[in-house]
């Protein structure tokens, strides 16, 4: 029968029973997400209304202008997240310290770290944007999580997932078994299974990337969308077509929908030095629902999910999609 209509709290649960093991506090863990991306759809669909569109007067631990909705979507998460015994500590995009939770809360054996609102400088003309997840276990025996104990690859993640504000709001997830899209119903509030078993194609004519940076690449990206441009007058012999929504959950969802190769490559911009998105919650879960979709992330050095963090707001340049055009430019980057 096809899962096809079902709900994502159904789906998850029927996920959790597969596992004899299951505590249910992953399953709760997702359900409290979920909760909180809703909250966020509606704010964010609501902002111009209620007055919450437009820039804080804050700057966030990256020296980025915040929107108010940065730091507003920030506080969804976190109220949503810290006080149902789920996870151990939290790390977010708009914080420079990790965030405990409060010592009359009981803690979970889970960590998570995101991004609350990707893509935020789209919030003002109407574009999509997104809430970006990675979730990891606390390591055994730790009670009070410190940096350190989120210093683990991507490979250690136990469940990813993002959720996009579009036309309409969607949730992608993976938890090592294959990539599932949602799409929330607003008229009952859940968000149904419409997306199953999501898979990007090997083969891709649909690159992304930031042109104006173009001067500021390595040779070997130079090299990539030079081929790509020249189209059917180059070595590669064939035309290609170019997206940038600057909005990484809307470009990830297009390659996860119908391919495509999707770059924020090294650089020697002084303000995005060694690449532009952050490790912990953008590039790694990115790279788990890739990979697990059939694509391949990498640095054009290494892959992404391989890369021992050092800090939580690490940035690393950023090489996903179709797998056949993702390993071509890993190769240029080895010739
Ligand atoms: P943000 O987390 O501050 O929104 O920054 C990340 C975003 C990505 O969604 C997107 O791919 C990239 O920044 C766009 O960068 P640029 O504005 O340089 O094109
Ligand atoms: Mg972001």
């Amino acid at each position: 029968m096809s899962d096809i209509g079902k709900s994502i709290t159904q789906f998850i649960i029927e996920q959790q029973r597969v596992h004899k093991k299951s505590t249910g506090e992953m399953s709760g863990l997702l359900n409290d997400i979920v909760s909180a991306c809703k909250k966020i759809s509606h704010l964010v669909n609501r902002s111009g209304i209620i007055g919450i569109g437009g820039a804080a007067e804050s700057e966030n631990v990256q020296g980025e202008v915040q929107k108010k909705l940065d730091i507003i979507t920030n506080d969804v998460m976190v109220d949503h997240l810290n006080w149902t015994g789920h996870l151990a500590a939290m790390a977010s995009e708009e914080i420079e310290e990790i965030i405990q939770i409060p010592a009359n809360m009981p803690k979970g054996q889970y960590l998570i770290a995101f991004d609350p609102l990707d893509g935020s400088s789209n919030i003002d003309i109407n574009l999509s944007v997104g809430t970006i997840f990675s979730i990891l276990r606390c390591p055994e025996g730790v009670k009070d999580p410190t940096v350190e104990d989120f210093m683990q690859k991507g490979t250690e993640q136990v469940c990813a997932g993002f959720c996009v504000y579009g036309p309409t709001t969607m949730m992608i997830l993976t938890t090592g078994k294959g990539v599932n899209g949602f799409t929330l119903d607003r008229d009952v509030g859940e968000f149904i299974l419409t997306h199953p078993n999501m898979t990007i194609p090997e083969d891709t004519a649909e690159f992304a990337i930031n042109m104006s940076n173009q001067r500021f690449w390595e040779a070997p990206v130079q090299r990539y969308i030079d081929e790509c441009m020249q189209g059917v007058d180059g070595s590669r012999e064939k035309n290609f077509n170019m997206r940038w929504v600057a909005s990484m959950v809307a470009e990830v969802y297009r390659v996860l929908t119908r391919g495509g190769i999707f770059l924020y490559p090294l650089d020697t911009k002084p303000t995005t030095k060694g690449g532009k998105l952050r490790l912990l919650y953008e590039a790694n879960p990115m790279s788990f629902i890739v990979e697990q979709a059939g694509g391949v992330s990498s640095t054009g050095y290494q892959r992404i999910m391989d890369i021992k963090p050092e800090s939580v707001h690490q940035r690393v340049p950023v090489i996903l999609g179709s797998k056949n055009e993702v390993e071509r430019v890993m190769g240029y980057h080895t010739e």
